[in-house]
């Protein structure tokens, strides 16, 4: 893996950020994919791996570098108002670095990018693992202004009251709940609870997965704001996105 890394075999991909509301592109998530000559190597796989054995720290600066560089491209490409976004996930070995804002802050001034337009997403467990550390590194995060979302919300053991006071700006709902939410009326409920909760916060929610017209529409219909999923686009290395994008400013929605 050290090796693929020194021959560039990891690339980044862009999955859209959509507006429930009118279907427009708002921003991206950068995500990593390992293209082996044999074949793509599954991202969960590793990026675990990646993740234990410390590789993921040079691996996901190279990530932030080169999604910030893309964001500056595409805000100049396809400028909007507001300004496109660019979601980056930090990793548990990642939010254990003692210097992570400062190494963070460095890359955003390397690359000119205006922080208030990159969104850091931690996964529930990784925020609720060691809640008062947390809250330390959520507010040094905060103090470079960019923005924190809290990832793959709802799977696990979140403390309400811990929550509150996080720093953060919005929370992902889990795909699993937007998988169910159509056919099976509790996890319904558990998708509604969370919009409504996180609300009632201050915070927005993006739904993670959607893949159906149906799920979009009720969420739509429960208030939910952002949205990603096939439905809209799979994850895409910058060229594909940027033809996607065409698409969506002229005729707004999906184009597959
Ligand atoms: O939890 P996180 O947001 O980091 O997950 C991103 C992953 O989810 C990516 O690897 C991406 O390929 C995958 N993904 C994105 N949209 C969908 C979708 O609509 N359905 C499914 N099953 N997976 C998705
Ligand atoms: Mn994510």
């Amino acid at each position: 893996m050290r090796k693929a890394l020194e021959s560039n075999e990891f690339r980044v991909y862009y999955q859209p950020l959509v507006s429930l509301h009118d279907s427009r592109i708002v921003g991206f998530e950068a995500l990593s994919r390992w293209q082996r000559p044999q074949g793509t190597v599954n991202p969960a796989e590793f990026i675990a791996i990646a993740d234990e054995t410390g590789l993921i720290l040079p691996m996901n600066r190279q990530l932030l570098h080169e999604a910030c560089q893309q964001l500056s491209r595409w805000q100049t490409l396809f400028a909007s108002d507001p300004p496109l976004t660019m979601s980056v996930n930090i990793t548990a070995k990642q939010f254990a670095q003692p210097d992570l804002a400062s190494q963070i802050s460095e890359i955003l001034q390397q690359t000119g990018t205006d922080p208030c337009r990159v969104d850091l997403e931690i996964t529930e467990n990784v925020a609720m693992n060691d809640a008062d550390r947390s809250a330390v590194v959520l507010s040094e995060l905060k103090a470079l202004s960019v923005r924190l979302s809290i990832d793959d919300f709802g799977t696990g053991y979140s403390s309400l009251a811990r929550l509150q006071r996080f720093p953060v700006d919005t929370l992902k709902i889990d795909r699993s709940f937007i998988s169910g939410m159509a056919s099976d009326s509790e996890t319904y409920e558990i998708v509604r609870v969370i919009i409504t909760l996180a609300h009632n916060l201050g915070l927005s929610v993006v739904a993670e997965g959607i893949e159906t017209e149906e799920q979009m529409k009720m969420l739509r219909h429960l208030g939910c704001e952002l949205g990603q999923g096939y439905l809209f686009a799979r994850p895409g290395a910058a060229h594909t996105i940027e033809q996607l994008f065409e698409s969506f400013t002229h005729h707004g929605g999906s184009s597959d």
